[in-house]
This record gives C-alpha cells, sequence and structure tokens, in this order.
C-alpha cells in the first residue's frame, strides 16, 4: 500500500485525512505516515517501514505494543461478547483494583475516554461545591470538552487553536487562567472571584506543554489554596496516572488529590477513561445522587479486560518503574551530551519516564520557556528523525513515552541517530 494514496483518500472524506489533529503532521508539515502494526518498541507503517515508536499511542503502552498477555487477555474477552449494556464481574475487579493502588480513591466511575473523564469531574465539583467556576493553567491539556479548550495545550496550542472556535464566551467565562508552577497566580484568582470557584485541574506533571515538571511544593501549595477556599483539587493523570507508579502524582508527588481523571492508560491503550475520588464526593453522582453522567460503553468488557492485564502486570511487578525511568534517563543524559557536545541550544526536561526535548537554550521550568522553542527547528529535527526509523511525536509540545519494550539498544540507537541528525541540521546552519 503507498501512504500518499491512502492519504488522499482519507483527506477526502476525513477532516485533515485524520481523526486526531496533532497525527496529522500540521505541526510538522509533510504527510502523516499510516501505521499498520506494533509490536514491543516497534511500530511498521503501511509501506513496511519499521520505527522505534517513542509515543506508544500517547502513553498507555508502557508494557510495550501488543504485549502477548494483554492481547490474549482481549482475544478472551471477545470470545464472550463485545459489549452488553449490562454490569459485569470484571467492571468491579477494574474498579477494586485501581481503587487498592491509587490514594485516596475509594470509589470510581469508569467512562471511554479522559475528555470524558474530565468533563464529567468538573461537573461533580461544581455540584459537589455548587460553585461554577474552573481554574485551569494555561498550556496544560485536559481533552476537548468546551470549558477545557481555553488556552489548551498539546494539539491546540500547536495547530494555533489554544482557544477553540464554537466555545462560547459564557463557558469560557467560567474557566479562569492560572500559571503552571506559579501558586500567586491562584491565589490572585482565589482573591478576585471570592466563593465561586470550585475546582483547580491541572496536569500534576505538565505532558502537553512539552514535559514540565511541578516545581518544588507547587503541587502542595495548591493543595493548601483548595483547602482554603473550599475548592477541589483535580489531578489529571490522563498521562501520569501508572505511570509515574503505580498511585499516579499523589503517590509520586506525595500531595492528594480530591479527584482524579483517567484517560487510556487504564485500559492498556483501549478507548477507556475514568474519574474517581472520595466517596463523599462521588456518592454525587448518578444513580446514587443528583450529577447526571452515563454511557453504554463505559466499563466495555473488552477493555476492562485489557486494563485488568496491564494494571496487574504494573502492580506485580517491582521491575517495571525502575526499568523505563532507568531507560528514560539513559535517553534524557543522552541527548544532554549531545546538546553539550555539539553546542547546540536544548533544554530537556525528564520526569520518570516523560522525556522531551525543548529546541531552546533557555531551562524549561514553565509555560512560557516552554513556548521559548523553536517549533520550525523541532519540524526540521522530527522529519530527519522519522526518515531514519525514529517515530517521534509530531509536534515539540509533546512527551516521549518510554515502555519496558525499550532496549538499552534502542535508545544508543536513537542518540545515534539524534547525534548525526543534528550534526547535519548545525553544518546546514539551522542552528544560526
Ligand atoms: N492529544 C494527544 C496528544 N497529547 C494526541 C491524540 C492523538 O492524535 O492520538
Amino acid at each position: 500500500m503507498i501512504n500518499s494514496n491512502l492519504y488522499s483518500r482519507a483527506k477526502k472524506v476525513m477532516p485533515g485525512g485524520v481523526n486526531s489533529p496533532v497525527r496529522s503532521y500540521k505541526a510538522v508539515g509533510g504527510e502523516p505516515v499510516f501505521i499498520q502494526s506494533a509490536k514491543g518498541s516497534r511500530i511498521y507503517d503501511v509501506e513496511g517501514k519499521e520505527y522505534i515508536d517513542y509515543i506508544g499511542s500517547w502513553g498507555p503502552m508502557i508494557l510495550g505494543h501488543n504485549h502477548p498477555k494483554i492481547a490474549a487477555s482481549v482475544k478472551k474477552a471477545v470470545d464472550n461478547g463485545l459489549s452488553f449494556g449490562a454490569p459485569t464481574e470484571n467492571e468491579v475487579v477494574m474498579a477494586e483494583l485501581v481503587t487498592s493502588m491509587v490514594p485516596g480513591l475509594e470509589m470510581i466511575r469508569m467512562v471511554n475516554s479522559g475528555t470524558e473523564a474530565v468533563m464529567s469531574a468538573l461537573r461533580l465539583a461544581r455540584a459537589y461545591t455548587k460553585r461554577c467556576k474552573i481554574i485551569k493553567f494555561d498550556g496544560c491539556y485536559h481533552g476537548h470538552c468546551d470549558s477545557m479548550l481555553v488556552k489548551a495545550g498539546s494539539g491546540a496550542l500547536t495547530l494555533s487553536h489554544p482557544d477553540s472556535l464554537g466555545v462560547t464566551d459564557e463557558l469560557a467565562r467560567n474557566t479562569l487562567i492560572a500559571d503552571y508552577n506559579d501558586s500567586l497566580s491562584v491565589q490572585k484568582l482565589f482573591a478576585e472571584n471570592k466563593g465561586e470557584i470550585a475546582a483547580v485541574i491541572l496536569e500534576p506533571v505538565a505532558a502537553n506543554m512539552g514535559v514540565v515538571s511541578p516545581a518544588e511544593g507547587f503541587l502542595a501549595d495548591l493543595r493548601r489554596i483548595c483547602d482554603q477556599h473550599g475548592a477541589l483539587l483535580i489531578f489529571d493523570e490522563v498521562i501520569t496516572g501508572f505511570r509515574l507508579c503505580t498511585g499516579g502524582a499523589q503517590q509520586y508527588f506525595g500531595v492528594r488529590a480530591d479527584l482524579v481523571t483517567f484517560g487510556k492508560i487504564i485500559g492498556g491503550g483501549m478507548p477507556v477513561g475514568a474519574y474517581g475520588g472520595r466517596k463523599e464526593i462521588m456518592e454525587l453522582v448518578s444513580p446514587l445522587g443528583g450529577v447526571y453522567q452515563a454511557g453504554t460503553l463505559s466499563g466495555n468488557p473488552i477493555a476492562m479486560a485489557a486494563g485488568i492485564t496491564q494494571l496487574t502486570e504494573l502492580r506485580g511487578s517491582k521491575e517495571i518503574y525502575p526499568r523505563i525511568d532507568g531507560l528514560a534517563k539513559l535517553l534524557a543524559e543522552g541527548f544532554c551530551d549531545i546538546a553539550e557536545k555539539l553546542e547546540l541550544p536544548l533544554s530537556v526536561n525528564r520526569v520518570a519516564s516523560l522525556v522531551c526535548v525543548f529546541f531552546t537554550k533557555e531551562a524549561v521550568t514553565d509555560f512560557k520557556s516552554a513556548k521559548s522553542s523553536d517549533t520550525a527547528l523541532y519540524a526540521k529535527y522530527f522529519k530527519k528523525m522519522l526518515d531514519r526509523g525514529v517515530h517521534l511525536a509530531p509536534a515539540q509540545f509533546e512527551a516521549l513515552f518510554i515502555s519496558t519494550a525499550h532496549s538499552q539498544d534502542d535508545i544508543r540507537k536513537t542518540l545515534q541517530i539524534a547525534e548525526n541528525v543534528l550534526k547535519e541540521m548545525k553544518i546546514g546552519g539551522d542552528f544560526e
């Protein structure tokens, strides 16, 4: 099959030829690579070319693509039927598993995506506090529900729509914007909107503006400020949940959230999301309480089978997190060495197994410094890496995801390719 032919067909019947904007390559130019299959650390396009993959379906493939145990559990589940629209035992097993792994999570509701999880958690926070306004951070991405498409990160940012068309002013007015890693900006919003703020939502590690670690004390400050004003703290763990460690960001940073949202990571890559928190809050969700939220595919049996298998693997092994973090460290340090050796203005961030190489000499500690990155240089680098068989995020403001299926050889090979690419760019005058 020829990639270009497929792309031409796709563009006639799908906006931009894709079902999600980042993968259109609009931020880097050129034709998106259509994928045929993936296994372990490798992904294969429709023309049969092999790549070392660092997207990992945007995070959930912690154990690598098409992990044999997960694939087997899905195949087994398929034999029993695809969807029932009625409760199953595996939904209970999943809820027991997640609540036993994540601190403070007493009850959980499964949904179908991170977007749905966030949308539902916000509704719940508003109902619980009887307040309307939500604080989010400039450059944080929480899916595409209307009220979160204000100063959003990820594709909304790289494709220049941080404030999406179609979001009404009325809705946007209830979304207040603070600066990531700046608790004073949060305090200021609380002071200006006394008794009106229902919740503060954030990615505990900002991973849709590249990767930016929370500054020392930032998450604890947010906890304190929320407590002081009777607002809820929501951790959007679509990327960090089960990736930083089994208990997610709450455990990793030692700060408690009131509500937590998850996405695909909870289903081993299947279309899943979930939100959960303290019983007292979750009991407001229908049918126990008056916050309505529903879905035929919520707790879908195939997705539950995949998710349970992945989470059980994560919980059962002491080697997974040290392995992926160690590989990420090797990769991040390797990039730093290359930048130093070639005297290039690169800034490398890593939190656990999330890595990002920014094309800027500034240390990236917040959204402002993230935006100092040269996205045109990233685009050049991306294309050259892709040509040489390394599949990176097709946009600067995204993370690189490491899985247990990556090997030290994969990392070394990637670094060697990156060094050659960056040297070529330097000789070609790209950094001048
Ligand atoms: N929102 C994802 C990046 N943070 C991209 C989703 C996709 O295109 O699959």
